[in-house]
């Protein structure tokens, strides 16, 4: 068995978890969470941090953006949400030192109490029941998103997605069927689910080395389309109303093959990184260990000036 399965399994009682520690931490954060958000991430903390900022956006009203760490610098009048499954990725670490020396409060989201990125943050939310030993992130990018989720709706006023738990159960019972072979992933998604498209596409490209894309659904006509064939699986997260409807005609034409939501779109995450732990062994690789990846970036700085990559797996 590889150490990804029984963490993609985990995520019922992660989320459970997750629901529980949201609900703890809304009156604390409701202050914080009144001023711009910027969430900072790395990899697929960035795309939880891109769906993050659209479903605040869109539930709240707030005003909120994502940034790829690299590109972070810190402003007085925003507050930074650093996410981060380890706390150590080199790029997370400078802009949270940047925010503590220019005297703006952050809040961090990590999976492990005991990183460098709680003690720079003022309001660590730590999921330490997510202990994910593979390279990949799956339950953790998922929980991270849902903590993000629910408390969104909370400060809107509104219950937090507590169905979801029994919904993703039920999926994980429910694993897409492939037919033919794969070996090119589109996913669409727009609004807040533009960030869940792109880290089902990361999954597919980590675990089984696929091409993949991720784009807003009616932008796949404009251009990309062009490459989808029999060996394309196009994934869609947007609920099937009439232009998507048209759109799935369109794709199914060129010969790929269109996944449709059942689910929420975040559970359709959970049955897309199912869908890449499939490809990965069908294609023998070893998914808990991708090529050329390390569980975080972590860059060392040689005597030349230049950094080089230190990766680290714990
Ligand atoms: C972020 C991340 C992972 C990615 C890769 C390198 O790590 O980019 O999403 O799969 O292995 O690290 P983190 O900052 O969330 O720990």
């Amino acid at each position: 068995m590889t150490l990804t399965e029984p963490e993609i399994l985990n995520q019922p009682d992660h989320w459970r978890r997750t629901l529980a520690l949201a609900r703890s931490y809304v009156d604390q954060l409701r202050p914080l969470f009144s001023r711009p958000v910027v969430f900072v991430g790395a990899g697929s903390s960035y795309y939880v941090g891109l769906a993050g900022a659209a479903y605040l956006e869109e539930r709240v009203g707030a005003r909120a953006r994502a940034v790829p760490a690299s590109l972070y610098r810190p402003a007085a009048d925003e507050l930074p949400v650093f996410i981060s499954r380890s706390g150590t990725t080199t790029e997370i670490l400078e802009g949270a030192r940047a925010a503590r020396q220019t005297g703006v409060a952050s809040v961090a989201i990590t999976c492990d109490a005991a990183n460098p990125l709680v003690s720079l943050a003022d309001t660590p939310v730590v999921l330490d029941f997510v202990r994910e030993q593979s390279i990949v992130q799956t339950g953790s990018a998922t929980s991270a998103f849902l903590f993000l989720r629910a408390l969104a709706d909370l400060l809107a006023g509104r219950p937090a997605p507590e169905a979801l738990v029994a919904q993703v159960a039920q999926a994980l019972k429910d694993p897409v069927h492939l037919h033919g072979a794969v070996s090119h992933l589109v996913a669409l998604g727009s609004g807040w689910r533009f960030g869940i498209a792109c880290e089902a596409a990361l999954k597919a490209q980590e675990m089984a080395l696929l091409w993949t894309e991720r784009y807003v659904p009616l932008e796949y006509r404009h251009g990309p389309m062009s490459c989808a064939d029999e060996a394309t699986l196009v994934a869609i997260l947007d609920p099937v109303e009439p232009p998507i409807r048209q759109l799935i005609e369109d794709i199914e034409a060129t010969g790929a093959t269109v996944l449709t939501p059942r689910y929420d779109p975040l559970v359709e995450l959970v049955r897309l990184q199912q869908v890449a732990l499939k490809l990965s062994l069908q294609r023998g690789l070893n998914p808990d260990r991708p090529r050329n990846l390390a569980r975080s970036v972590v860059l060392r700085a040689a005597s030349d000036g230049h950094e080089g990559v230190e990766g680290r797996r714990g």
